[in-house]
């Protein structure tokens, strides 16, 4: 298949989903998943998803938890109306082309580039010694590079967070496609949403996140999801229910404008907060039954597919299957293009 080729066909769009954690939460959700999932009805596209399995193993290096943490974000995903009629889902690990191509791409990106990457960085704010750092996740970006690339891409919706992995992508492919003169690698858009793309934490200062404790999870026990919206920071100015409060700004009403379906219990809420005239343990109990009527559909779906270990197994295979037929194709070109191929 040439470029050309490719251009006639519908753009594609795709994204990861690091099983680094036991399940998603809201800010997952809101800021990528249901983007993804939208996507995959647009008849100009065809979406491609993945769990990047080998990305964990950046943080994850316990077997057991390892194939644990794969099977529930699948779970997840499925649960929350992925649909694999209509996309192409896979783990990444089972498209061997991902590595290949992330060895080649590796020459097209200098150290200083890759050590301006934040994954890095954070860690090495976090206390973490620059020597021993592991090298999977030094390479992550470049891993990602290759992820996104090697199926020529129109979009990828991610995170703000995700932004700058994004563009070094784009970086290794114009420096690729400087090199050799050709346009073999189309630039990717990141495609993020700009008010949804960093979700608060619970903790009301800074991105909801797996490894910081600041979430609200989906799938979990409702005595947990309970407890996560109920710890949930409001307005630090407001000692007492008739103070009032702000609204603005304040993460139990940011989480009532995604979920709470209902516009004039909200409506009343936010007038009622912000006169004194109700106390954050009510307006925390109304985010709960809002989450509980949001997410319930996915719940059942999801416990549905428990159920149904087999079906899950061939959806990812089938996937891998269909991403490998992309993803090989463009790696005989890359190969073709660098020499490695005569
Ligand atoms: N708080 C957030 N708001 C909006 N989008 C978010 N994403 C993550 N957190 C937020 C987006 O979700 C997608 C999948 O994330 P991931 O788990 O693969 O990566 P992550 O950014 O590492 O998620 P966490 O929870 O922040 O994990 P840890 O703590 O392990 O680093 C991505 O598109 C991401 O942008």
């Amino acid at each position: 298949m040439t470029n050309s080729m490719v251009m006639n066909q519908k753009k594609r769009i795709l994204s990861g989903i690091t099983p680094s954690g036991s399940s998603l939460h809201i800010g997952n959700y809101f800021g990528a998943v249901k983007p993804q999932i939208e996507l995959q009805d647009n008849p100009e596209y065809q979406t491609y998803y993945f769990v990047a399995d080998l990305h964990a193993l950046t943080t994850v290096q316990d077997q057991t938890q390892l194939e644990e943490n794969i099977k529930q974000v699948v779970l997840d995903y499925l649960g929350l109306g992925l649909d694999p009629a209509k996309c192409i889902f896979f783990r990444q690990s089972q498209v061997p082309a991902h590595a290949q191509l992330a060895v080649i791409l590796g020459n097209y990106i200098s150290y200083g580039q890759m050590k301006r990457m934040h994954a890095f960085k954070d860690k090495l704010q976090k206390g973490v010694e620059v020597e021993s750092v592991n090298m999977g996740l030094f390479n992550y970006p470049i891993l990602m590079a290759s992820d996104i690339l090697i199926y020529k891409p129109f979009g990828v919706p991610v995170g703000e967070d995700q932004r700058q992995h994004v563009e070094l992508a784009r970086d290794v492919a114009e420096n690729f496609n400087r090199t050799y003169k050709t346009e073999l690698l189309p630039l990717p858009e990141p495609l993020i949403s700009k008010e949804k793309g960093k979700i608060v934490g619970t903790d009301g200062r800074r991105k909801m996140s797996k490894s910081l404790g600041n979430t609200i999870g989906i799938f979990e026990d409702y005595d947990l999801i309970e407890k996560q919206i109920m710890g949930c920071y409001t307005d630090p100015n407001r000692v007492k229910a008739t103070d009032p409060g702000k609204v603005a700004g304040n993460p139990v009403f940011i989480y009532h404008d995604l979920i709470n379906q209902n516009q004039a219990e909200m409506a009343d809420l936010k007038k009622r907060y912000l006169l004194g005239q109700v106390g954050d343990v009510e307006v925390k109990q109304k985010l709960i039954l809002a989450h509980k009527q949001f997410f319930a559909q996915a719940r059942a779906k999801r416990q549905e597919l428990v159920q149904q270990p087999d079906q899950v197994v061939a959806i990812l295979a089938d996937g891998a299957k269909r991403a490998q037929a992309v993803a090989s194709q463009t790696l005989r070109e890359v190969m073709e293009q660098v020499g490695l191929i005569n």
